[in-house]
């Protein structure tokens, strides 16, 4: 198709089709972007189902947007602009016109904007990984405005800079080939809650007769149906990985070949693994020396063998060496080789994107930056304060780290906060102006996923709800309100590419030129609403000859470009053995709830009563130690914070390892307060990601 029709097409696709089935996509931040069928009747959204045409969602949903249309018409959903008349922070609100809200909006930002562009700050993450409603007319907004930039570090950049180091690129083994593999190790990954789909088609490689391995310092849903299970402790897997290479080395299972034609560093790799030996891994790990032993030689003796690393494990100090360390292995073992072989922790860098939000429209402006999983500090600063913060598409007062600073900082009296949302989030409670948004239902969107290798398109099933409004509807309208404050001032505003249609934005957000997206990719995507990419070509192995995404095509065991080339083991900042360790004993994860999905469901009624009270598991020798027993309130605390939840005394937690899933909402919490008032800010060794599974803390019965 060329690029007329290409256009034509997605105009098309932005249309309400009317009552009967509408073909979607699943926004969320999960690997497995599934493809949907939306059931329309007299208007209104009646089923949210798999699409059973996808290879990957196979015509299943998870449970929690099998409920898509009861969070979409919930009670609370936002349905008006609204403006605060409370105190910052306790939510109270009267209902505003749009008119009104834009006005209010840009006289504040056109102000700041004069003093000082880069004092107003957007907040996002992957509340919808839409290109159109995610940072399309958004970043576009913000980068003609020379706004602060944000660093969206609070997810996956730790092991996405792990990948681009050692790989080019965010690139893996195709998700959809681990199928065939004869040995799959789930390295800090839940699959189970996380992956479902992959996980669908691992248990049909377990009943094929594959083993399966977890590498996870707990025993999550998905390890306790794996084979094998190595409770390492959180934040040592680098040495794992080294420890595996030691023994690929020791006992001669290297493919020589593969390393010498298609890798460079691996001396130096190798004479650090040496340094590695088992025993000296089994005491950093905390684990039986056997079973790195056992893991390594089935590593090296078992063909094709797949990775499914994720991203649980990569939210330490580490992670991103971490993720080096272990992508070196398959290059060591040979796996490459095989189309069942290999790693993957993201596919998202197969596809071509473009750069919708336009950060050529900042031109030569240079504007600071601004961490996100440090926002609690960045607020609070005083040195070139952050003045306004406009929030879309994630939930930061219950998100991010370290909940007792990101609290204080959004309580500031002169900081100007615009809010836009489904609902009064922990967050909303905190604007200034809170904007309805439609959801996934009521608006288009094209979507690439990171844990499969096809496009998707989201045609809209339903009209807005009340008034609410697009993301992509917003900023465009807010940059007509602003042009009206700033005239001339403001060059960039003018840009014609704050004027494009969501069909343009969409347009424009893939290389519809690339190799990837030849051949009938397009025509595909528009008949069926989901297509594969034609590269890398389905069946092939990636990298069996390198061809990594690297300059010279190799994997790279070091990096030059780094002041240590190697991956290092690195101690976690809340270390283990040091000073804070006698006071704070205890390592604390907060990883994902199966019917949440992070803070997006944690006021879907059906679905809290499923997840439950938000809980503490500690294994048995811990909690006698403390006395606590199962069902008791407990109090998990350090020098950040405090939170209240319900123990549950189990071994499936190991000793020294506490886990409480999130992320709930602090207001439907015990104490109002969620497991972000203990996390850190502290961030991660490449990457500046943030450390969530990097905390110690103490636990205390509360009488
Ligand atoms: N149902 C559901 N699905 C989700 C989400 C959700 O909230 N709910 N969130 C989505 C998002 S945003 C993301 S990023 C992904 C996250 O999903 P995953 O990438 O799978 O990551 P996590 O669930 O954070 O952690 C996975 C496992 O890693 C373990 N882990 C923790 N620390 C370590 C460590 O140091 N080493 C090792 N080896 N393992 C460790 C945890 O115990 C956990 O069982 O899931 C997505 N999918
Ligand atoms: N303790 C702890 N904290 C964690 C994690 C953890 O494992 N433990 N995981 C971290 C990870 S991996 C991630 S990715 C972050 C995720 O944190 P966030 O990116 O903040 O994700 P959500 O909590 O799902 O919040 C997304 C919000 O966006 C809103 N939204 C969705 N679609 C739209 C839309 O189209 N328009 C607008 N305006 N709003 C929309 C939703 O209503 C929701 O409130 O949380 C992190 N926080
Ligand atoms: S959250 Fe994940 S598994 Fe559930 S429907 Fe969306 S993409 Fe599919
Ligand atoms: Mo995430």
């Amino acid at each position: 198709m060329d690029s007329t029709e290409i256009l034509a097409e997605l105009e098309r696709w932005t249309h309400l089709k009317g009552d009967g089935i509408v073909q979607a996509a699943c926004p969320h931040d999960c690997p497995d972007t599934c493809a949907m069928r939306i059931t329309v009747a007299d208007g209104k959204v009646t089923t949210v189902k798999g699409d059973a045409t996808h290879s990957l969602t196979a015509g299943v949903l998870c449970t929690k947007v099998s409920r898509y249309a009861e969070r979409t018409y919930h009670p609370d959903r936002l349905t008006m602009p609204l403006k605060r008349i409370g105190k910052k922070g306790d939510g109270k609100f009267a209902p505003i016109s749009w008119d009104e809200a834009y006005a209010i909006i840009a006289h504040k930002l056109a102000a700041l904007w004069r003093k000082n562009p880069a004092s107003i700050l957007p907040y996002s993450y992957a509340g919808t990984m839409g290109q159109v409603q995610g940072e399309g007319m958004a970043g576009r907004f913000f980068h003609a405005l020379g706004a602060g930039i944000l660093e969206r570090t609070i997810c996956s950049s730790a092991g996405g800079k792990g990948l681009e180091l050692c790989m080019g690129k965010a690139v893996g083994m195709d998700t959809e080939a681990v199928r065939g593999a004869k040995l799959i190790v789930i390295w800090g990954s839940n699959p189970i809650t996380s992956n479902v789909h992959l996980w669908a088609q691992i248990q049909q490689s377990k009943r094929d007769g594959a083993i399966l391995w977890a590498i996870d310092p707990f025993a999550s849903d998905s390890a306790e149906k794996c084979h094998h299970h190595i409770a390492l402790r959180p934040g040592t897997d680098a040495a794992l990985a080294y420890g595996i290479a030691h023994i690929l080395q020791r006992d001669e299972m290297l493919d020589k070949d593969y390393i010498a034609l298609y890798t460079r560093g691996a001396e130096e790799f190798l004479r650090e693994a040496a340094l590695w030996n088992p025993d000296r891994v089994a005491a950093w790990c905390d684990i039986p020396v056997e079973q790195i032993e056992v893991l390594a030689r089935a590593y090296g003796t078992t063909k094709p063998t797949a990775i499914r690393l994720n991203y649980g494990m990569q939210r330490v100090a580490g992670g991103a060496d971490a993720v080096r360390a272990i992508m070196a292995l398959p290059a060591l073992a040979g796996h490459w080789r095989e189309l069942s072989g290999g790693a993957v922790l993201s596919t998202s860098g197969w596809i071509p994107k473009m750069d919708a939000s336009r950060q050529d429209l900042l031109g030569a402006r240079k504007p600071r930056s601004v961490n996100m999983s440090a926002i609690g500090d960045a607020l609070l600063a005083t040195q070139n304060p952050i003045e306004a913060l406009i929030v879309y598409n994630s939930n930061p007062v219950a998100v991010a780290p370290d909940s007792n600073k990101v609290r204080a900082g959004f309580a500031r009296e002169d900081l100007f906060t615009v809010v836009l949302e489904h609902f009064q989030t922990d967050t909303a409670d905190y604007a200034d102006i809170l904007l309805p948004a439609t959801t996934q239902l009521e608006h288009f969107d094209i979507h690439r996923a990171y844990g499969h290798m096809h496009l998707l398109l989201n045609r809209p099933a339903i009209e807005p709800l009340g008034q609410a409004r697009s993301n992509s509807r917003i900023f465009r309208e807010l940059t007509q309100a602003m042009r009206a404050q700033l005239g001339n001032e403001c060059a960039e505003l003018n840009h014609a590419a704050l004027d494009a249609s969501d069909a343009q934005i969409a347009n424009e957000a893939f290389d519809w030129n690339n190799v990837a997206l030849q051949g009938d990719t397009a025509a595909k995507l528009f008949e069926h609403g989901h297509s594969r990419y034609a590269a890398p070509v389905e069946g092939v192995p990636p990298f069996a000859q390198g061809n990594f995404k690297t300059p010279d095509g190799k994997f790279w065991f070091t990096n030059e470009n780094l002041p240590e080339p190697l991956p290092q083991v690195r101690r976690n900042h809340d270390d283990w053995e040091g000073e804070s360790a006698k006071k704070f004993p205890l390592q604390v994860i907060s990883p994902p709830a199966r019917h949440l999905l992070n803070s997006s469901f944690g006021n879907v009624a059906s679905l809290r009563a499923l997840v439950g009270e938000p809980a503490l598991m500690m294994h048995p020798l811990d909690a006698k130690k403390r006395g606590i027993a199962s069902g008791q309130s407990v109090r998990i605390f350090n020098e950040r914070g405090s939170h209240v939840v319900t123990a549950e005394v189990t071994a499936r937690a190991r000793v020294g390892v506490v886990v409480a899933y999130g992320v709930y909402w602090h207001k439907y919490s015990p104490g109002g307060m969620n497991g972000n008032a203990v996390t850190s800010q502290a961030l991660t060794d490449h990457g500046g990601g943030a450390t969530f599974y990097d905390c110690l803390v103490e636990v205390e019965a509360v009488s």
